[in-house]
């Protein structure tokens, strides 16, 4: 699969790292930047730990905040020294002070927002790919022939189930991985209000999804990338989700019992999900950088703890959940 590189200054990058484009897989050629506390830079960074990447990709994290202004500008920052903010690190390749710098170096003419995750080469000087999606489908692949068989083996995107990782991936998206911003970030009562249901409507619907297929991934018995995308949503959901962006008709710890008892099992038990995820640096961003949503930037000490512990493997012991006001089962029905 090819796709234009960069079409210009307006656009991202959406390249892809394989053996038939520009960008050959090699170790510690290219660079990954990201932010602990972004859903979409979790993507990248969930793959890469799960293909066993680790080794191969090195990343520089930038603090959680502040933010850019409503345009970006001047966007996410390295701190100076490792020791600034636990688990932020410097711009291992360049030293720069703002992510811009590094999408900058790319195209200095450059005009849309400074996102993480981004994929930087370092023989080509430029970056890749700096779009979750096609991160989460390309790095599962582009490495391989660098990769052990067993490593190799490992897919999220199997061919027997790409038709359904597809037709959820693209209500998912929209009503849950980017439904709790538009919810959230609503100008107004009445389009928060308008987005709301969007969001439990999914969650009911995939409530019911995971508990038909028995676990102990959203599909039953292999990891997709259906899990990946619903992790870096669910994950952050009870912590910020529910108070900062008002998504509080339930809890998944309270409301639904069989997504609370995957996520509880991915966090716990599968390879790389608790590896990747930093509760300080996810809460501190969304509650200390949106200053019109939250002006006195105290970040919230609870719920507590961030995610429980025990869980039931058995599905078919738990009653699934579900929020069951009106508008939100108007929108579930059409999923
Ligand atoms: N298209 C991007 C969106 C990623 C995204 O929204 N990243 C946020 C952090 S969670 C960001 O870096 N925002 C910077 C900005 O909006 O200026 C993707 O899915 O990779």
């Amino acid at each position: 699969m090819s796709r234009s590189v960069h079409a210009g200054p307006e656009d991202g990058w959406h390249a892809t790292v394989s053996p038939d484009s520009q960008f050959l897989p090699e170790k510690g050629r290219y660079h990954l930047y990201i932010g602990l506390f972004c859903p979409f830079a979790h993507r990248a960074n969930l793959v890469r730990h799960i293909k066993g990447l680790t080794d191969i990709i090195a990343i520089s994290v930038v603090k959680p905040y502040p933010k850019g202004d409503h345009k970006g500008w001047p966007g996410w920052q390295f701190p100076q020294s490792d020791e600034e903010y636990p688990d932020a690190t410097v711009d291992k390749l360049f030293g720069s002070k703002y992510l811009h710098e590094v999408y900058f170096k790319a195209d200095k003419e450059y005009k849309g927002r400074y996102f993480v995750p981004a994929l930087w080469d370092k023989k080509t000087k430029t970056l890749v790919n700096n779009e979750s999606a096609e991160l989460l489908r390309d790095l599962q692949t582009g490495f391989d022939s660098l990769l052990p068989p067993a490593q190799v083996r490992k897919t999220l995107y199997p061919a027997h189930l790409r038709s359904k990782i597809d037709e959820i991936s693209a209500w998912m998206q929209r009503d849950l991985n980017t439904g709790v911003y538009k919810a959230g970030f609503a100008p107004d009562q009445e389009t928060y209000e308008k987005n709301l249901p969007a969001v439990f409507g999914s969650l009911n619907k995939l409530e019911k999804i995971v508990h038909e297929n028995g676990g102990p991934y959203v599909l039953g018995k292999e990891m997709t990338e259906l899990d990946v995308r619903l992790y870096a949503t669910l994950v952050r959901f009870d912590v910020v989700y529910v108070q900062h962006f008002k998504c509080n008709l339930g809890m998944i710890r309270r409301e639904y019992p069989v997504l609370h008892a995957w996520l509880k099992r991915m966090y716990w038990a599968e390879p790389g999900y608790k590896e990747t995820t930093n509760f300080k640096h996810i809460k501190e961003n969304y509650t200390k950088s949106h200053q019109d949503i939250n002006p006195k930037a105290i970040t919230p000490v609870g719920p507590w703890p961030d995610i429980e512990e025990f869980y039931e493997e058995d599905y078919s012991k738990i009653k699934p959940g579900g929020v069951s006001m009106p508008e939100v089962l108007e929108h579930e029905a059409k999923l």
